[in-house]
């Protein structure tokens, strides 16, 4: 079928099972070749074709609320609403988005991009349709991983105590970003080999019915012994026992499985669970083999071989790798050591870490609000715990880091992968915020490195640092290629260091904008200004003997920041000049501007948004000319 010519799901309606199927190959395909060319999340899409499909043909969307947990998974969704001509562009700068997007489709009822906040989306949706008196079904889809999150249980608990009217499939593919771990996991484990139960309960609900009531007694005998014979087919009886009616487990894959399922679900009444089991990667072999989670989300590859275009980790070492890598070493020394990942064990790159100390390394699941408190509470017993976290993620656990670790002032290194702009997964995933959230925190060191090699010379900073919590940012993908040096040793706190000598302004700058603000230096210096460059590596504490210098001199700064202007680190600068009574100092700040940036390269992003060498060049460069006027 050519799919470049699906205007909306309308037409699934007509197509018998066997036309389905092959729909289903044409989705498949589709998706592997366009993948091939733009990476993209293809595991989890493979493994929800006949589910999307399912979904759309049982449903009427927009009316019904299709809500898609985490929204990597919803590219199937988008070839259905009518987005197939747009897949050269995915994940691109101005192209479609690899997440939900209301602005793309009236059927993206949802964005997201972080996880597990489906389910409470879907009691917001149903709590409304029910006050609004409408008729519609609610539908949140919601992953393995993703249910482990936090949210997804307080959801849990509390549509089951509404008894709303809502189906929530559960899309079990026993994956999350990597293997998923838990509790819980192993409680679908259960679910998974159990067979099929909903109908196993109506024969039995029947068979009750026919028992002949003899008063009260005699009925709550039978209800027990209901609930008994429940617990005799199903180990666990979780999802029930929460007053959902749990229906599954469902073939994912299967039309006629899924099929009579959802008809049985859409005639209960209150919250349904319906639990598909589906594989991710289904349909392409490198990915239906991927036991790791290399195929969750990948960069171009070769579809003939599933080769990957650019190989996963090119020297210079990757940060993630150079972070952990470097706490891997040190904790041979320093047995305080404990590594905590909110499931991002391979993004993280700690596979290493955990091999050489298994029992001081705990994927704790997508929870990253537990995962700092569990920090907080190693460091309460003299442990030194690493929380490896990206900047994105590490919103969710801002209440955990303000009153867990920073009030107890406890000894946890935070360290913040993916600082910065991240470029395709786009507005949900940029790690802009959390300089603004972090530094107004008493007791918080926050840090970023220029260069790999003082990265590795930082985490050796932040391992010895025994006076509260400190946190490095780092930025995705690799270092910049610097010499390494053999012996770490730690960096006094707050002090910055003097890239450049200049008399004619500052840029105050760190991490990522370092490489741009020194060329846009040596281009002014051939135009006769001398241009002062400081390595401000330490974003909290100051430099306050430096600022100082610097305002006792008179010389004009511009800050440069990869994060949001607003409370970011240009408005500390401003901050201290105020309060330090230097009311007339020139402060120029480049930053995130007040949105929200989408998806794109960091290089067009940065180009957006004005920070380029020559927006530097003509920033500095105006600061410097006044200064040598005033001269
Ligand atoms: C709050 C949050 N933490 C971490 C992530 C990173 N992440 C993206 S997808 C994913 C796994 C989701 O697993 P599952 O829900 O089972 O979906 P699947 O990819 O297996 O279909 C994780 C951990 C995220 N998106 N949001």
């Amino acid at each position: 079928m050519d799919l470049l010519s699906i205007k909306d799901p309308s037409f699934l309606k007509g197509l018998s099972n066997k036309e389905l199927e092959n729909l289903s190959q044409d989705i498949r395909e589709f998706l592997i070749e366009k993948l091939s060319g733009t990476g993209g999340h293809i595991g989890p899409n493979l493994g929800v074709v006949e589910l999307t499909v399912a979904l759309h043909k049982c449903f009427n969307s927009p009316k019904d609320k299709i809500i898609w947990d985490v929204g990597h998974q919803s590219y199937v969704h988008k070839v259905l609403t009518g987005r197939a001509c747009q897949f050269d562009t995915l994940r691109q700068y101005k192209g479609l988005c690899g997440f939900p997007k209301m602005v793309e489709s009236e059927h993206d009822v949802w964005e997201t991009g972080h996880s597990s906040t489906s389910l409470s989306a879907a009691m917001g949706m149903a709590i409304a349709r029910d006050l609004k008196k409408e008729n519609n079904y609610v539908i949140p889809v919601i992953g393995d991983g993703a249910l482990t999150g936090g949210m997804a249980l307080e959801a849990l608990n509390h549509i089951g105590h509404e008894k709303k009217n809502m189906i929530v499939i559960l899309n079990d593919n026993e994956m999350s970003i990597a293997p998923n771990v838990g509790a819980l996991h192993n409680v679908l484990g259960r679910l998974r080999t159990a067979g099929k139960y909903n109908w196993v309960k109506d024969e039995l609900e029947y068979f009750l019915k026919k028992v002949p009531a003899v008063g009260g007694k005699l009925a709550s005998t039978a209800e027990r012994l209901k609930d008994s014979l429940k617990y005799l087919f199903v180990s666990g009886m979780f999802f029930e026992e929460l007053g959902f009616t749990y229906l599954g487990p469902v073939d994912g894959h299967s039309y006629d499985d899924l099929f009579e399922n959802l008809a049985y679900a859409k005639k209960t009444e209150g919250p349904v669970l319906l639990h598909v089991i589906t594989k991710k990667g289904k349909g392409y072999q490198p990915a239906e083999s991927d036991r790791i989670g290399t195929w969750h989300g990948t960069g171009p590859y070769k579809m003939e071989t599933g080769d990957f275009v650019k190989p996963v980790s090119a020297p210079p070492p990757g940060w993630s790798k150079l972070v952990s890598e470097t706490v891997r070493k040190l904790a041979r020394n320093d047995e305080r050591i404990v590594a905590i990942t909110p499931a991002m064990p391979v993004g993280s790159k700690l596979e290493g870490f955990a091999s050489e100390f298994p029992d001081r390394m705990y994927d704790v699941g997508i929870a990253e609000q537990h995962a700092a408190t569990v920090a907080a509470g190693l460091a309460t017993q003299n442990m030194k715990p690493f929380l490896a976290i990206y900047s994105t993620f590490l919103q969710r656990a801002y209440d955990q880091v303000v009153h867990d670790i920073a009030r107890q002032n406890l000894n946890v290194f935070i360290g913040i992968d993916r600082a910065g702009l991240v470029g395709a997964d786009g507005e949900t995933h940029q790690g802009v915020f959390d300089i603004a959230f972090l530094r107004h925190l008493p007791n918080m060191v926050l840090m970023m490195p220029k260069d790999e090699n003082e990265g590795q010379h930082m985490v050796k900073t932040a391992i010895e640092y025994n006076d509260g919590p400190i946190a490095m940012r780092f930025p995705r993908g690799n270092g910049i290629g610097v010499p390494m040096d053999d012996k770490l040793k730690p960096i006094p706190i707050g002090t910055w260091e003097v890239l450049r000598e200049g008399n004619d302004a500052a840029i105050l700058t760190f991490g990522t904008t370092i490489p741009m603000a020194l060329k846009a230096a040596s281009l002014l210096e051939k135009q006769g200004y001398s241009i002062k460059v400081v390595n401000a590596r330490f974003i909290k504490p100051l430099d306050e003997k430096m600022l100082q210098d610097l305002f006792g001199a008179n010389m004009p700064i511009l800050t440069i920041e990869e994060a949001v202007l607003q409370g970011g680190f240009g408005s500390a600068v401003l901050e201290y000049a105020h309060e330090q009574g230097f009311h007339h100092a020139e402060i120029d700040r480049m930053g995130i501007p007040d949105k929200f940036i989408e998806h794109g390269s960091v290089k067009e992003l940065l180009e957006e948004i004005g920070m380029t060498v020559e927006n530097v060049v003509e920033r500095i460069g105006k600061l410097a000319r006044k200064k040598q006027k005033r001269a």
